[in-house]
């Protein structure tokens, strides 16, 4: 039996960006040449692609845990660190990508069609592209950003213009293997299909794909039989057709009480299947028996409104008529349907807008601050460098967060977060001078994002630092002017 595996959970990690690096050039009689540290490196991206050879998300199952290549470190001498590779994962035709609470991330329609689902993280700059007329010799490089990691769902809807339901044994993949070159396991006991087969179909201009499922039977929406499971396999088709075993031996069974029961599964599964055209196949016409029910149950079909065709998947009767009619509907569905892209890719939805920013009070004396930037520079900052924590301070300052916080009420020793609940950075905010900018602007001494250092240690560095600022300390912190 092959395993045929169409969800999976997945868990993806994009490669860090490497750390910048902070160095300074020496040469033989010149002890201060000017900084020369590397970029870090971009870390490798987790790509899924569509591929055409692949048809299961099997080897997924098997490896959930997949990873993309990390950024190098930069080096001295304004070496860039290499990039991560980035992963290519390929998925087969017709995957869909949720996250765990089933959101859709993307539906990858057609060859090629590729999505991003971890993003590799950038590499810090160094500090040579840190330096600045200002920051002459920055003294620190930014930190490599983490890659986006998480877990996203692959479930695999196999796209197939028509669809076959009915009971098992009622010849679904025998009209298959008669109707297209596909060869389907067949067998005259229950659930011989345990996963679809698909076949490509040409009838005359037409060329469409068919695809069964495994047999329904009553109770099937509550996990009976092999249950409504495979069903997100045929809910893109354009067409259901209902094949009705006219032959069935079992007593309580009749081409018309077979079709309610299908429908009413398929009512239960949901997925937008209720409205979509369905014709009716009364199979295995070619035995006597077998007609003489279709030539009863026909009526009643037509009175319901059903197409109804009589066929024998042994005698290949009625496959042309029936095979023609599907072209039909097929090809006026594609008519009425946008034209279909190679990709089609549902974007993400940015949480923040990356420009801006928002800061929210969050109960008395606490703020959040959210936004792209303030969030993606907390993450580049190596805390255990004062001048790093200080060049944070410019960056949210120059952006207006400073300002913000002040219009909205802040004050000394309130609490900032930035970042999200489940992953901020938070603050004491301490502004030293009640406005202005300069205020943030002193790298190296900044006691406000001191939150790493316990209170105590905080105190007397603070008073160590007034101290050597009342000594004549120069404005720029002790590296300023190198
Ligand atoms: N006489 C006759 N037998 C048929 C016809 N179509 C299918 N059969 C037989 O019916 C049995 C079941 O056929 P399958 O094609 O495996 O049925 P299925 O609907 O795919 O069944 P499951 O995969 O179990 O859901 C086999 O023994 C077939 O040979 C037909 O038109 N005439
Ligand atoms: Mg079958």
């Amino acid at each position: 039996m092959t395993t045929f595996v169409d969800r999976v959970e997945l868990h993806v990690a994009a490669g860090n960006g490497g750390h910048g690096c902070a160095s300074v050039h020496r040469e033989k009689f010149k002890p201060l040449g000017g900084p020369n540290g590397g970029n870090g490196g971009r870390g490798g991206d987790v790509v899924l692609v569509v591929d055409r050879d692949v048809t299961t998300l099997l080897e997924y199952h098997h490896r959930p845990h997949r990873a993309a290549g990390n950024g190098r470190p930069g080096e001295g001498d304004n070496r860039t660190g290499k990039d991560g590779d980035s992963l290519v994962l390929p998925v087969p035709d017709g995957t869909v990508v949720t996250d765990r609470n089933g959101t859709v991330l993307a539906d990858l329609v057609g060859e090629g069609t590729s999505y991003v689902a971890a993003r590799g993280g950038r590499g810090g700059l160094g500090n040579a592209a840190l330096a600045s007329p200002r920051r002459k010799a920055p003294g620190f490089a930014l930190l490599g950003e983490p890659g986006e990691r998480g877990d996203i769902v692959l479930e695999l809807k196999t796209v197939a213009d028509v669809a076959l339901v009915g009971y098992p044994s009622a010849g679904k993949s025998s009209l298959i293997s008669v109707l297209s070159a596909a060869r389907p396991k067949i067998a005259d006991y229950p659930f011989t299909t345990l996963v679809p087969n698909l076949g490509v179909v040409t009838a005359g201009e037409t060329v469409y794909t068919v695809a069964d499922v495994p047999g329904l039977i009553p109770g099937a929406s509550q996990g009976r039989g092999l249950g409504l499971e495979f069903l997100r396999h045929v809910e893109r088709c354009k067409v259901l057709v209902h094949v009705l075993d006219c032959a069935a031996l079992e007593t309580d069974r009749d081409p018309l009480s077979d079709l309610d029961v299908i429908e009413a599964e398929l009512e239960a599964y949901g997925g937008g299947l209720k409205d979509r055209p369905r014709v009716v196949a009364l199979n295995k016409t070619d035995i006597p028996d077998g007609q003489e029910l279709a030539d009863l149950v026909r009526a009643e079909l037509r009175a319901r409104g059903h197409r109804v065709f009589d066929v024998s998947a042994v005698s290949r009767k009625g496959l042309r008529e029936l095979s023609f009619a599907l072209a039909g509907i097929v090809a006026e569905a594609r008519a009425a349907q946008p034209r279909q892209q190679a990709t089609r890719i549902v974007i993400r939805p940015q949480a923040v807008d990356d420009a801006g920013f928002t800061v929210t009070r969050e109960g008395e004396g606490m703020f959040r601050v959210r936004g792209g930037k303030p969030e993606r520079w907390v993450r580049q900052t190596d805390f255990t460098n004062n001048e790093a924590v200080g060049y944070l301070a410019d960056r949210l300052n120059r952006l207006g967060v400073e300002d913000e916080l002040f219009r909205m009420g802040a004050r000394e020793g309130d609490g900032v977060a930035i970042g999200p609940e489940d992953n901020a950075v938070v603050f004491d905010w301490e502004p030293s001078v009640s406005t202005g900018a300069e205020m943030l602007g002193r790298r190296g001494e900044d006691h406000r994002l001191d939150e790493l250092r316990p209170a105590v240690q905080r105190r007397r560095d603070r008073e160590a630092e007034r101290a050597e600022a009342q000594a004549g300390y120069g404005d720029g912190g002790p590296l300023a002017g190198q």
